[in-house]
């Protein structure tokens, strides 16, 4: 029998248990650091409440196997509930909306789903292209902010047919209405999913502010999609037209108004930020090793001789390996979705490690992309790591920055389409020069990106 205690951290505190030494700015990181002290798995008990935190290769194989763990709705997750519900995201696993709504979408996921979405993606590209054109070669891009309009334009496009306007020039210093009350929305969910005594009774104001703000876009979600309704000639067989025309072969029934709004918030929430933020350490690593990005641009030159403007059509986009091992390896070290909570579907163990039903685990995928099956240089931005060869020699559960099993991203080959893509496009056009001096920071808000990091581009 498996009798291992796993490991806490050191200064437990009488009664509370181990709360000293977290961090609610950098929880992520707070947690790799950890690891590093304590080794694959560690726990902290606080107030009775386990939390354990998991970034070991061979316990992470075990905590993936389907038939003993399945996914858990941490509290971070259950906090989005106010705003997304039970969307896909959100959902328990055993609630009849998450198989009814997953069937229903997975048609708007396939490979021959995303040669629909490609032109949009490849559109939407140049408009940021032609605006980055137009600036002063001495402004610096706020690249963060940029990617981020570029995704959200992306998935709200090409799933809903709805635009941001996120590059028309009145709208270009702003942020989107829209977008604003989202962020503020997501940032209140996620402060208030870490217990604060007391904190209730100053949070009077913030409360009625995010009320308003899940009313505003609730309410723009639902004006979307009436549009879509009054006008049937609108239908473009997206995202939208599938919730809206298509049934459940399981169940034989269609998704409800409500729940149809809920996965339209939680596509343009899970389908923006982690792309966005991926597309910007991207071009941190591409400004941090010029060698790499000019592999990458003649990767592009080669494709496409001569283009000023590369016209890169869906099936080329599965050409373009150099660009694909870039996005690869900044998932590796960092994946934007920093892991993903398990849970016991009845009593049993990972490795020497007892877990009863129902005790869950978070995977810190961003310390298992660093586990010692990396090798020693795991801190090294490598693309070469996801040459073939390399990959095949490789167990699959080390490398997870979709998730796992069922509940892995729906998203995926949206995501590495568009990212390979735009990544291609920028890189073609220009060179990237860091701000000096600029040291990586990254920050976290429920995802993570690179605080701070802004790009003089010049034009080739
Ligand atoms: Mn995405 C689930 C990472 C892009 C829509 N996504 C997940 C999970 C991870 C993840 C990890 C699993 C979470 C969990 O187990 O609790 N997703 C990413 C990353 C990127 C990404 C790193 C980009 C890079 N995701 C996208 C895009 C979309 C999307 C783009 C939509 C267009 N993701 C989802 C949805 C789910 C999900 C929806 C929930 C799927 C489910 O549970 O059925």
């Amino acid at each position: 029998m498996a009798t291992r205690t796993i490991p806490h951290p050191p200064r437990r505190v009488p009664l509370l248990g181990d709360i000293l030494g977290m961090d609610r700015s950098a929880p992520s990181q707070r947690t790799l650091w950890q690891h590093r002290q304590l080794g694959p798995i560690y726990r902290r008990v606080i107030l009775g409440t386990k939390l354990t935190f998991v970034t070991g290769a061979d316990l992470v194989e075990e905590i993936n196997d389907e038939k003993r763990f399945r996914k858990h709705v941490g509290r971070p997750l259950a906090k989005l509930r106010t705003i997304v519900g039970d969307g896909l995201f959100t959902a328990f696993q055993a609630e009849p909306n998450w198989s009814k709504a997953h069937n229903i979408l997975m048609p708007g996921f396939t490979r021959e789903a995303m040669r629909g979405y490609h032109r949009t993606m490849l559109d939407t590209t140049r408009e940021l292209i032609d605006r980055w054109d137009e600036r002063a070669v001495a402004e610096y891009v706020d690249v963060p902010a940029e990617m981020s309009k570029l995704t959200l334009e992306m998935i709200g496009r090409a799933g809903f047919g709805y635009s941001f306007d996120s590059f028309v020039e009145a709208r270009d210093a702003e942020e989107d209405p829209f977008v604003a009350a989202m962020l503020r929305a997501l940032r209140h969910a996620e402060q208030t999913a870490i217990p604060i005594p007391f904190r209730g009774l100053f949070a009077g104001k913030a409360e009625r502010q995010n009320e308003a703000d899940i009313a505003y876009i609730t309410g723009v979600v639902d004006e979307v999609i009436a549009d879509r309704r009054a006008d049937p000639g609108a239908s473009r067989q997206d995202l939208l037209d599938l919730m809206l025309h298509s049934t459940d072969p399981d169940s034989g029934e269609r998704l409800d108004e409500v729940n149809i709004r809920n996965q339209v918030l939680t596509f343009l929430v899970a389908g923006h930020e982690t792309s966005a933020n991926a597309l910007a350490f991207a071009l941190y690593f591409l400004a941090a090793n010029p060698a790499i990005a000019d592999a990458a641009r003649a990767e592009v030159a080669a494709l496409w001789p001569g283009q000023d403007r590369p016209e890169i059509s869906y099936e080329e986009v599965a050409k373009l390996r150099h660009v694909r091992r870039i996005v690869d390896e900044t998932l590796r070290l960092w994946p934007t979705a920093p892991g993903y909570f398990r849970e016991a579907v009845a009593d049993t163990t990972i490795g020497d490690y007892e877990f009863e039903e129902s005790d869950w685990a978070f995977v810190l995928v961003l310390g298992l992309h660093r586990d010692p099956v990396w090798g020693p240089d795991a801190e090294t931005f490598d693309p070469d790591r996801f040459l073939p060869e390399k990959v095949r020699a490789r167990p699959g559960h080390v490398y997870k920055p979709f998730g796992t099993g069922l509940r892995a991203c729906i998203g995926r080959q949206f995501a590495l389409h568009e990212m390979v893509l735009a990544l291609a496009l920028l890189v073609h056009r220009y060179e990237f020069d860091p701000e000096p001096g600029y040291q990586l920071k990254v920050g976290e808000q429920l995802t993570l990106k690179p605080e701070g990091f802004r790009l003089q581009v010049r034009r080739r």
